[in-house]
């Protein structure tokens, strides 16, 4: 199996990037043009070989319309939102709770056992109204804790505080340690107002803060298995989570616990008694994997399950790590069983895709790893930005100890970790280490998404409406890689539009099989004819065009 070219030396076609980028900021006012200019980047290798510099992470101009989230959604929703057997709680008004309730799709096997928890169909919520907005919602809450005590008898509670939480003041934590006292469960609360920070990514820290403080570590039985590895930062979208345990399970690898997809809060507090940590989604979760190594010595590599030959790649990487010939063995083996039904498919689609030209703006981490899927079936990513990562997820983590900590990230608590006296436990020698990082295994490490991209493309971070409009008539890609906000609008534009947060209503298309899905959801959308019978309401009224006019 041969690596993917890296492919930055083959330039794109079609129009000159620099152009574009003129192009893209020269309807702001001069200081917003200047900051969008640092986010909006030609990706063009400078002298030594380095990716260029950009700015992300930052507060997004108000009045440009984003695609970001906040704070609470990147907590509740995408970190702990998996988490079957946790009552999660939303303390504020019904929407938050409501539209962060399972439109992500994650899904989870549901524990059947008579005293198994599966909470994921419901949506819990303190429903704040203006009493409490006025004379303070404490009060509520510790009912709505002790209410979902009593009806349910959870082995945990988590509270999440909403935006007005925090503007008057509730207490969520104060609560939290006298519900725990009271009812003798778990009960852990989360200060991730949605305005804290600059987008979901703020939440993502504040929920590993959290769940390393009140769960990690809390049980230390070593369980069965010979490999016993954490996933993190897999999510289990579309199903993505159960094909990579099958995987696992088929190499003999056995996953402690995935952060959080399929996930179980008895998982969480056995995590720390693995092996590895497997980094699936850097920018979520990597405060976890650090914090980890740090406490209790689990080292941590990124492995990505996007993209068969991709996972293939991860696969031996966990083999390197622990090496042994039976695994090592038996992970061959998988592969060359799931790869001939992965090439066929391949095959078989591939003539159909061949050259097309995709663009994604997703997340922090699947613009990147997507584009694996689309060199598998021969398509070229134009463009690709993050909605919330940070320049490492772009650059790779070489450049942290440049990054700049704004106000709005120091806003975020940073955990004081050292070592457990009693639990800290190397898993290899630094000699062992030394010779698998010769061997080529990078520990601690993730090269980002802007070193895989090819030259010219072009690289913007927290992508606007407008820009977005811009990218599609300068360039018309065959498919725009985006989410629910973006679709319908990019739809009316004549092109097909793929879901990377959702799926829309597909999945899995992690691992072996997920690519397989992948391969024939993507021929049936860009070899779909409908597009072309599509005209825009400007393309059919001439007066809207002027809204539209950038020539
Ligand atoms: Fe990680 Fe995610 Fe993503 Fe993310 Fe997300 Fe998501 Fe995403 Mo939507 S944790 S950064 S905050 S891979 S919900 S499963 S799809 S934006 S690219």
């Amino acid at each position: 199996m041969t690596e993917t070219a890296r492919s930055q030396t083959a330039p794109i076609e079609g129009p000159d990037p620099e152009k574009v980028k003129a192009e893209l900021i020269a309807k702001y006012p001069p200081k917003v043009a200047r900051k969008r200019a640092k986010q909006i980047i030609v990706n063009r290798l400078e002298p030594g070989d380095k990716v260029p510099e950009i700015t992300a992470n930052v507060r997004t101009v108000p009045g440009l319309m984003s695609q970001r989230g906040c704070c609470y959604a990147g907590c509740k929703g995408v970190v702990l939102g998996p988490t079957r057997d946790i009552v999660n709680i939303t303390h504020g008004p019904i929407g938050c709770g409501f539209y962060s309730w399972l439109t992500r799709r994650n899904q989870t096997d549901p524990d059947t056992t008579p005293d198994g928890h599966n909470f994921m169909t419901y949506c819990f919520s303190t429903d704040m109204q203006e009493k409490e907005i006025i004379f303070g919602g404490e009060k509520k809450l510790k009912q709505a804790i002790q209410e979902a005590y009593d009806n349910f008898k959870p082995k945990a509670i988590a509270v999440f505080a909403t935006c007005p939480v925090g503007l008057i003041g509730d207490d969520i934590h104060a609560v939290c340690r006298e519900m725990k006292d009271a009812l003798g469960i778990n009960v852990f609360g989360f200060s991730c107002e949605g305005y804290k920070g600059v987008s979901q990514s703020a939440g993502h820290h504040i929920a590993n803060n959290q769940i390393f403080k009140h769960v990690v570590g809390l049980d230390d039985t070593i369980g069965a298995g010979e490999f016993r590895v954490n996933l993190l930062g897999e999510y289990n979208i579309g199903g993505d989570a159960f094909e990579i345990e099958r995987i696992f399970e088929k190499c003999g690898i056995t996953t402690v616990a995935t952060f959080s997809g399929n996930s179980s809060i008895d998982a969480f507090a056995n995590s720390h008694t693995a092996d590895l940590n497997l980094i699936m989604c850097h920018r979520s979760i990597n405060y976890v994997a650090e914090m980890m190594e740090k406490k209790f010595g689990v080292p941590w590599i990124k492995i990505n399950f996007i993209g068969a030959e991709a996972t293939a790649k991860s696969l031996r990487k966990i083999a390197a790590y622990f090496d042994d010939p039976a695994l090592t063995e038996r992970v061959e083996a998988v592969i060359a069983e799931e790869l001939p039904a992965v090439q066929a498919a391949r095959d078989a689609i591939r003539p159909r895709t061949e050259g097309k030209r995709a663009m994604l703006f997703v997340g922090g981490s699947r613009a990147h790893h997507y584009q694996e899927l689309f060199r598998e079936l021969g398509m070229r990513t134009l463009s690709a930005g993050y909605e919330f990562a940070h320049r490492d997820d772009y650059e790779g983590r070489k450049v942290l100890p440049g990054v700049k900590v704004d106000a709005d990230s120091r806003n975020i608590e940073e955990l004081d970790v050292c070592q457990d006296p009693d639990r800290y436990r190397p898993r290899k020698t630094p000699a062992e280490l030394a010779a698998l990082s010769a061997k080529g295994l990078e520990f601690k490490d993730y090269q980002g998404m802007m070193p895989e991209m090819p030259e010219g493309s072009l690289v913007i971070d927290d992508i606007s409406q407008f820009e977005t409009d811009l990218m599609i008539e300068k360039y018309r890609p065959d498919i725009f890689c985006a989410g629910i906000k973006e679709k319908y609008m990019i739809q009316k534009h004549g092109i097909p539009m793929k879901q990377l947060h959702s799926y829309d209503y597909g999945g899995p298309y992690a691992g072996f099989k997920g690519a397989v899905n992948f391969y024939r959801e993507i021929d049936r959308m860009v070899n779909s004819r409908v597009w072309g019978y599509l005209k825009a309401p400007w393309q059919t009224n001439p007066e809207l065009a002027a809204t539209y006019a950038w020539e």
